[in-house]
């Protein structure tokens, strides 16, 4: 992220989401980019909708096993996750088949906002003794890592979209919702179009 880049925090110092993803999908290249339902779908389509994105608008605690999946199936190309801390409690089990699995081109990033932002921001498990980074562990993830500040973040591109996978990265972002950017919702044309991107 470049150095003069300065990102919004709410009155507690939290980053806010919608401009980071913003500055993230500014590193994208030729990354796929797969997205949990809800506002990491928004926050992706509010960077700008595109051919190489796949965005989940149900299937809940599937995100990282799907971009799993794509990782195996597109070696040569970088995928990435962008998704909730719903979305990835839900599916917190796909850690281990992913570190399991070690696809080098697959990178997670969870928006932990410690939320159900999407439903009416009922407190999500990590926002008490949950850590989502050493379950990575765990599972056997050897790149884990949480980031909070915007320093922290700085580091982010990078390993998003070029280090050596698998990835987990966590950030602890400030709760309260964007406005709503929805892309198209049609199931069958976001496959077919992600399929035709490939
Ligand atoms: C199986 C299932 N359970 C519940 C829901 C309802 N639901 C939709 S989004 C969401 C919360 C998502 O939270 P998170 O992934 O943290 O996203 P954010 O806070 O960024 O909105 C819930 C509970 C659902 N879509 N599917
Ligand atoms: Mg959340």
């Amino acid at each position: 992220m470049d150095q003069h880049v300065t990102l919004p925090v709410d009155d507690e110092g939290r980053v806010r989401r919608r401009p980071l993803v913003a500055e993230l999908m500014a590193h994208r290249g030729e990354a796929l980019v797969i997205t949990g339902l809800g506002s990491a779908t928004y926050d992706v389509a509010a960077a700008g909708d595109h051919d190489n994105n796949f965005y989940f608008w149900g299937g809940m605690g599937l995100t990282a096993m799907t971009g799993l999946g794509l990782a195996i199936a597109q070696p040569q190309r970088r995928a990435v996750v962008i998704t909730g801390d719903g979305d990835m409690m839900m599916g917190i089990g796909s850690l281990a088949t992913i570190a399991s699995a070690a696809p080098d081109n697959l990178a997670i990033l969870v928006l932990d906002n410690e939320r159900f932002g999407e439903t009416g921001e009922q407190m999500g498990l990590s926002a008490g003794v949950t850590d989502m980074v050493q379950m990575a562990k765990g599972a056997g993830f050897q790149k884990a890592a949480t980031f909070a500040t915007e320093a922290e973040m700085r580091e982010l591109p990078d390993l998003l979209f070029s280090t050596p996978g698998p990835v987990f990265c966590v950030a602890k972002v400030a709760p309260g919702n964007d406005a709503r950017v929805l892309p198209s919702t049609d199931g069958a044309y976001l496959t077919r179009r992600f399929r035709d991107a490939l």
